[in-house]
């Protein structure tokens, strides 16, 4: 390892193949971190590498494995070379909704996916990184919470259920690292316009459009300027929650839509 390497803070971030996870890397590559970059799309971590690569000449981990599966979340990161155990930063981004129905007429599949990626691939993955830092003496996790993990919507209950756990977890996590010096973040953003959308109505993109219209909504890289002043705050401060919105939006209940004439 040469010497520029071993001076250049290291991130993990889960679900960089798109929206907030993408833009955080491409934020942390311009200033200089080294990344790991996860998601389960590996034609997508390659081309992300690329951008890195020829942007900022970021060294590059990608590993493509799916946060549900726990045996995949050891196989890939329990096993990472001595180069990339010191992990600096883990962004627990990777999340989803899917569907917006009431409980009565739910997919208990869309409810499985949503727990197992939201909280439970959360958990393995900080199962399996915390150690590492605890290790090293310190680190950072930054959890991608959501404003639904504060109020509860009409046809979100099992979205909102979910990132309410990752708003119990966050409080856990910072008291289980208080003793390791590990700081803890949670960010709960508003309405941000990525492939979010598309993913809750499953590829409807008129659907999903319709979300964002007459809000200028926040943009992946709003959140990534977030993380990244969390995580720039002195060694000494501890940011424990951060809730963004879009100015056009006061909570989950209130959105003031700019009216669209044909
Ligand atoms: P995107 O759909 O654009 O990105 C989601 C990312 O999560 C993708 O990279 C996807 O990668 C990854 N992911 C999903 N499921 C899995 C899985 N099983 N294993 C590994 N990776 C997975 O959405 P956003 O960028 O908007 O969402 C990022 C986070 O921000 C989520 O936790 C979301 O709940 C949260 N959030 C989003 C808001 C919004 O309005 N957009 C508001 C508040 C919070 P791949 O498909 O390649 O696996
Ligand atoms: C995403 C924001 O309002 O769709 O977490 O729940 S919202």
């Amino acid at each position: 390892m040469n010497k520029q390497t071993t001076e250049r803070r290291t991130a993990l971030i889960t679900g960089a193949t798109s929206g907030i996870g993408e833009a955080t890397a491409l934020l942390l590559a311009a200033e200089g971190w080294r990344l790991i970059v996860t998601g389960r799309r590996a034609e997508r971590l390659k081309l992300l590498k690329q951008k890195l690569k020829q942007a900022h000449d970021t060294d590059v981990l990608t590993l493509a494995f799916d946060v549900r599966d726990q045996r995949q979340v050891t196989s890939s990161l329990g096993t990472l070379s001595e180069g990339w155990r010191g992990i600096d930063l883990l962004v627990n981004n990777a999340g989803l909704a899917a569907g917006m129905e009431h409980l009565d007429a739910g997919d208990t599949v869309d409810w499985e996916q949503m727990i197992d990626t939201n909280i439970k691939g959360l958990l393995y993955v900080t199962r399996t990184v915390a150690p590492m830092m605890i290790e090293r003496g310190g680190g950072h996790i930054v959890n991608l919470g959501s404003i639904a993990g504060r109020q509860v919507y009409e046809n979100g209950a099992v979205y909102c259920a979910t990132k309410h756990a990752v708003n119990a977890i966050s409080q856990g996590m910072r008291i289980d690292m208080l003793k390791h010096g590990i700081r803890v973040t949670e960010i709960r953003p508003g309405m941000v316009e990525t492939e979010f959308s598309q993913v809750r109505f499953h590829g409807d993109t008129a659907r999903a459009a319709a979300v964002y219209t007459g809000v200028e909504a926040l943009s992946a890289d709003d959140i990534a300027q977030t993380v990244l002043w969390a995580v720039n705050r002195p060694p000494h401060v501890n940011i424990d929650d951060i809730t963004i919105t879009p100015r056009q939006q006061a909570n989950a209940y209130y959105t003031n839509r700019t009216v669209v004439s044909d």
